[in-house]
């Protein structure tokens, strides 16, 4: 099964977001398979932002990232990627369609709420950052008979 790299940011931890954005996923029948809540280390933020590091916006980017703890999680699905950078909208949240999670919860691109892998190859390389393969669980969720054909 597919699996992705999602991570609720200290603008959405700050304002109380992380119950209303799980059971998004949750209600859409992705399954959770690992989570933690911490103060990112520096070392890897800029493993995780490393094609950013050259960028104008990037000391703002470390400096948010790191202003505060952050909501980490890896969640499993058919196509889970693509369903998930969907529900989460535009990077820019005054471009997010409203249905999507920074479309309904963000405004400024510099505080929008979630992080989400853009690719498989970049969900297993963000994975890997955050979590050990021991911290990532597999069960079957009880009612995947009624979200999988
Ligand atoms: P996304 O998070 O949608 O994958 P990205 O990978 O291009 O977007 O950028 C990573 C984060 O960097 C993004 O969530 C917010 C910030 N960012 C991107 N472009 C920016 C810009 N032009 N100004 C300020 N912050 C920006
Ligand atoms: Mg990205």
């Amino acid at each position: 099964m597919d699996q992705t790299f999602l991570m609720i940011k200290p603008d959405g931890v700050q304002r109380g977001l992380i119950g209303e954005i799980v059971s998004r996923f949750e209600k859409k029948g992705l399954k959770l398979v690992a989570a933690k809540f911490e103060v990112l280390p520096e070392e890897r933020v800029m493993q995780h932002y490393a094609e950013h590091k050259n960028k104008p916006f990037f000391p703002g980017l470390k400096s948010y990232i790191m202003s505060g703890p952050c909501f980490l999680m890896v969640w499993e699905g058919k196509n889970v990627v693509a369903i998930t950078r969907s529900m989460i909208g535009a990077t820019n949240p005054a471009e997010a369609l409203p249905g999507t999670i920074r479309g309904d919860l963000g405004v400024e691109i510099g505080m929008n709420v979630i992080h989400g892998s853009d690719s498989n190859e970049t969900a297993k390389r963000e994975i890997s950052i955050h979590f050990k393969d021991d911290e990532i669980t597999s069960y079957e969720r009880v009612d995947e008979k009624y979200i999988y054909e």
